[in-house]
C-alpha cells in the first residue's frame, strides 16, 4: 500500500473514535450499503467521521488491504475494524452494536430527538 494512503488511514483512525469508510458522504451517500450504515449510526445517535473513498482510488483499495476486507463500507471503532454493512446491521438488530459502543465508551444519543421537551 502507498505510504501516503497508509498515513491517511492511520490519521483518520487515530483522530476519530468512530470512522466509516464509505461511498459518498453521510449527508449524500452514493451507495445503498453505505447509506444503511449511516442510518444505523444516526439511529443510535453516534457521532462519526465519514470518509469518502470515491474521492481517492488509492484509499478505496488501501482500506481493503488494511482491513483485509473486500468491500466498502467499513466501520471502525477506536481504531478497530467492526465490519461492513451486513455485520453492522446484524449487530444493530441483536443489540450487540449498542453494547459494543458502550463497552468502548462511545457516546450514544439514541432517541434524543424524539424525546418531548416539556
Ligand atoms: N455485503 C457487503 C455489501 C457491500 C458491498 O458489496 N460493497 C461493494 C459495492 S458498493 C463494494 O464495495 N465493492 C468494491 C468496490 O466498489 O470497491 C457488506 O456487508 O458490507
Amino acid at each position: 500500500m502507498d505510504n501516503l494512503v497508509a498515513e491517511r488511514i492511520r490519521q483518520e483512525l487515530d483522530g476519530n473514535d468512530v470512522v466509516l469508510f464509505m461511498k459518498g458522504t453521510p449527508v449524500f451517500p452514493q451507495c445503498g450499503f453505505s447509506a444503511a450504515v449511516v442510518q444505523v449510526l444516526s439511529y443510535l445517535g453516534v457521532k462519526f467521521k465519514g470518509v469518502d473513498v470515491l474521492q481517492d482510488p488509492g484509499l478505496r483499495q488501501g482500506i481493503k488491504d488494511y482491513s483485509q476486507w473486500p468491500t466498502i463500507p467499513q466501520l471502525y471503532v477506536k481504531g478497530e475494524f467492526v465490519g461492513g454493512c451486513d455485520i453492522v446491521r446484524e449487530m444493530a438488530e441483536t443489540g450487540e452494536l449498542e453494547e459494543h459502543f458502550q463497552a468502548k465508551g462511545i457516546e450514544q444519543a439514541k432517541g434524543v430527538e424524539a424525546q418531548p421537551t416539556a
